[in-house]
């Protein structure tokens, strides 16, 4: 089984780790091969980030389809371009957020989200409200550590996210936490050592419901709204598009 693990930003150390982290719990047989847009953001942090990063996922998942690619996962909390990317191709898409909330309501009734930067929790609200796990979760808290301090060890970005975790343990009446950025895809075990609750984490969650997805020949359905994209001409720096 062929899984093509997008990293919607364009950091490519980022891109390797997420990779790590996937096909470290990947079944046997299953080939991860973690890529990035060439072009967009170095990090997502807003709307505008997101709207540009949506274009590089469509792009990667283009090019997957020509690889005769069984599932792709989107590997960024906000599940940038999910929808679009599901009507260019048969095989199931994934996005860590949606994946991570479906497996975290399973071992928990209620759960706290800890992300990066306050400014994007939004995005992971609109989400809970979107895909219907609202009502599920407690809180969406932020470690205020910008995307790229994940990159970089010197930043202590692990104590900023330990401690809201604990703080979320403390505060939240919570059974669960889902982890916020698939930058943290290889914190997840310290995490749950120095927290003590089940951590969810969205890449490796992703990663499994894909393998069951494909695994049970269940992909995006062509009947309705996910069904390829009408034919037609685009034009300018998107003439590429046109089919
Ligand atoms: C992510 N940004 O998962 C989101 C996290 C966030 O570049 N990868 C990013 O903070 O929204």
């Amino acid at each position: 089984m062929l899984i093509r693990v997008i990293n919607p930003n364009t950091t490519r150390s980022m891109t390797e780790k997420i990779g790590v982290s996937a096909q470290r719990v990947a079944a046997p047989g299953t080939r991860i091969v973690a890529t990035n847009p060439d072009s967009g953001p170095v990090s997502i942090e807003s709307h505008f980030d997101e709207a540009i990063s949506a274009v590089g996922v469509a792009d990667e998942v283009r090019k997957g389809e020509l690889e005769a690619t069984d599932a792709y996962v989107i590997a960024c909390f906000g599940d940038p371009g999910l929808l679009a990317a599901r009507e260019l191709t048969r095989a199931p898409v994934l996005g860590i957020a949606e994946a991570a909330f479906h497996l975290a309501t399973m071992i928990s009734t209620r759960f706290s989200i800890v992300t990066t930067l306050s400014r994007t929790g939004i995005i992971a609200e609109h989400l809970l409200q979107s895909y219907g796990f609202a009502h599920h979760c407690r809180r969406v808290r932020a470690a205020e550590i910008p995307v790229l301090d994940l990159e970089d060890d010197g930043a202590c970005a692990l104590n900023r996210i330990v401690e809201e975790c604990l703080r979320a343990k403390a505060e939240d009446n919570i059974g669960a936490i889902v982890l916020g950025c698939g930058g943290m895809a290889d914190l997840a075990d310290e995490i749950r050592e120095a927290v003590g609750l089940p951590i969810v984490e969205g890449v490796t969650a992703a990663v499994k419901l894909a393998e069951t997805l494909a695994s049970l020949k269940l992909g995006t359905s062509k009947h309705g709204d996910l069904a390829f994209p009408p034919p037609k001409r685009f034009t300018g720096r998107f003439e590429h598009l046109s089919s």
